[in-house]
Parts: C-alpha cells; sequence; structure tokens
C-alpha cells in the first residue's frame, strides 16, 4: 500500500515526531498553517473518516486524548486550539490516511474565511 504517512508511521520517511503510543503517532506538519500544526494519526491504516467503524472509534478517542495531551506540552492548552479531521475532496483531504490538525499558537479566526 502507497500511503504517505504509513510510511512515516514505519519510519521510511523521516518527521519530526512528537508524540507516540501504541496506537498513535503525531508528528509536525511539513507546510505548517500556524506556529503549532501537528499531525495526529491513527498508526493503523483507516483511509478516511468516512472509512472508520467498530474498534476505530476507540482509536478516534486516543487521538483526541493525545492531541490533548500535545496541546499541554506545546503550550497551547489555555491559549486555545483547533482540532481538524479533513474527510473527502470536499475538505481538501489530500493525505488519504486519517489525520487530525493539531493547530494553536495564534488566534486562528473563524473557520472558514
Ligand atoms: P489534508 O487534511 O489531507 O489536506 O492534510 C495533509 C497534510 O499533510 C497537509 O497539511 C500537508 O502539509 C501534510 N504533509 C506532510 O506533513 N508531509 C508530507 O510529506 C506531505 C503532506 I505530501
Amino acid at each position: 500500500m502507497d500511503c504517505l504517512f504509513c510510511k512515516i508511521r514505519d519510519g521510511q520517511i523521516p518527521s519530526k515526531k512528537v508524540y507516540e503510543d501504541d496506537d498513535v503517532l503525531a508528528f509536525h506538519d511539513i507546510s505548517p498553517a500556524a506556529p503549532v500544526h501537528i499531525l495526529v494519526i491513527p498508526k493503523k491504516h483507516i483511509a478516511s473518516m468516512k472509512d472508520a467503524s467498530g474498534e476505530d472509534w476507540a482509536l478516534i478517542g486516543s487521538i483526541h486524548k493525545a492531541a490533548q495531551h500535545i496541546a499541554r506540552e506545546q503550550g497551547i492548552e489555555e491559549s486555545g486550539y483547533r482540532l481538524v479531521n479533513n474527510c473527502g475532496p470536499d475538505s481538501g483531504q489530500l493525505v488519504y490516511h486519517i489525520h487530525y490538525h493539531l493547530l494553536g499558537g495564534k488566534n486562528l479566526g473563524p473557520l472558514v474565511a
């Protein structure tokens, strides 16, 4: 399977890792849209939110839990942050391995300009 984030998970492509546990990995986005821009992914390959089912919902919870932890570590817990998942073409999803964008470190403004 030719998946960029599976290759990052497997260390075949380097990344700036900020968090890892048995189920979840997080690393800096290569093209940051905010002072803090971290991608939080399940280690399991799930292409998109529309494909999640069954036991995957526990993984989604683990991603949110990891994001809370990372936001605290990055010092953006009090100022606030945005946790965004893009699903499918209209959302602009480019990488088809579920990921959440953890964005913060500045006032992010309205979600849709
Ligand atoms: P999207 O939600 O699928 O649109 O987000 C994909 C993100 O993956 C996007 O913010 C890219 O900057 C990011 N990214 C990356 O971190 N490393 C890469 O090698 C590539 C994309 I290609």
